[in-house]
């Protein structure tokens, strides 16, 4: 079971990175910083989380892997942006992101807001380029998911939220309304954007689906803090200990890591139980969510 997971999210990874190779501007194009920038930011890196959901989730729809591919190489797009501007010293200030310096640091700021705001184009060019549903409207509507996702009432909104609550405590819901957004959302895009890439699942189906996302979204983050408080920079490829550094309000200030370990195990129960309905075709979606939740980075 352990190797058929290994061989099936691998298999995925390297799919997902030879479609982002093939449609990322090549770095000899002019301007020639900036594509090299944006294909430093994004290639050769990253557990590829958010597109191993969309096919997992795509396997409940039977969707078509070509389709759940532009999927969730958006979603990577978006996720690739997000930690470029992140890391920015208006931002995190971070200098190591993957084990390699971050992008302003290897590149120059105006090139890491650039390549943020480049890559976050290109996501729905891939989006607008290519057929993702059996109808227009569908595909409409799935554009629309992936750019609500992304803004202000989405991951750019909780990055807002996040980025006020510096030096403050929060009470758990407040912690919860900020990751909903700032992590969650782009997470929830990417489960159900791979459903939508097939056969139109019923309402029930996909209030359940989303709820599974909401779930998996949270933990990740309840997981992103137990390893930022207790694994090491070289296992991270990141620099651990941020969040207390910068005294921001995690999990584990508010809960404490044992408390925090108990919220995931919790999180990870409701999430498999919200895909009951959908029997043993879940089984990818309940791996991904298991790679996740014991992640070590
Ligand atoms: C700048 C609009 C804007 C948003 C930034 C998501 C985010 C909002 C910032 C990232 C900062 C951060 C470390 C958030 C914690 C959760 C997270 C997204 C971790 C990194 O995701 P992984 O573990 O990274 O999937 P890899 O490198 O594997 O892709």
């Amino acid at each position: 079971m352990i190797a058929d997971f290994q061989n099936w999210s691998q298999s995925r990874q390297v799919r997902i990175e030879t479609f982002l190779e093939e449609r990322l501007p090549v770095a000899d194009c002019a301007p020639e910083r900036l594509h090299h920038a944006m294909r430093y930011a994004v290639l050769g890196g990253g557990k590829r989380v958010r597109p191993l959901l969309s096919f997992a989730a795509g396997e409940l729809s039977n969707a078509d892997e070509m389709r759940v591919t532009a999927v969730g190489a958006a979603v990577e797009l978006i996720h690739a942006y997000s930690l470029v501007h992140d890391d920015l010293p208006c931002m995190d200030d971070d200098v190591l992101r993957r084990g390699k310096p971050t992008c302003h640091v290897a590149y120059d700021e105006a090139t890491a807001l650039l390549t943020g705001d480049s890559l976050q184009s290109l996501a729905f060019q891939l989006l607008a380029e290519q057929c993702l549903a059996d109808s227009a409207q569908i595909q409409l509507e799935m554009i629309k998911l992936l750019a609500q996702a992304s803004g202000s009432r989405g991951m750019a909104g909780g990055q807002a939220v996040d980025l006020a609550s510096v030096g403050k405590s929060l009470n758990l819901p407040e912690l919860e309304f900020m990751h909903i957004h700032k992590t969650g959302a782009l997470i929830r895009a990417a489960v159900m954007l791979g459903a939508r890439c097939g056969g139109q699942l019923h309402n029930e189906q996909l209030s359940s689906l989303d709820h599974f996302a909401k779930c998996v979204g949270l933990a990740f983050q309840v997981v992103d803090d137990v390893l930022d408080a207790e694994a090491t920079t070289a296992t991270l490829g990141k620099t651990a200990g941020k969040d207390a550094d910068n005294g921001k309000p995690t999990y584990v200030s508010i809960l404490g890591v044992s408390q925090a370990r108990e919220l995931a195990e919790k999180l990870r129960r409701d999430a498999f139980q919200s895909l009951d309905t959908f029997g043993t075709e879940a089984a990818r979606l309940k791996q991904v969510t298991d790679f996740i939740i014991q992640r070590e980075f």
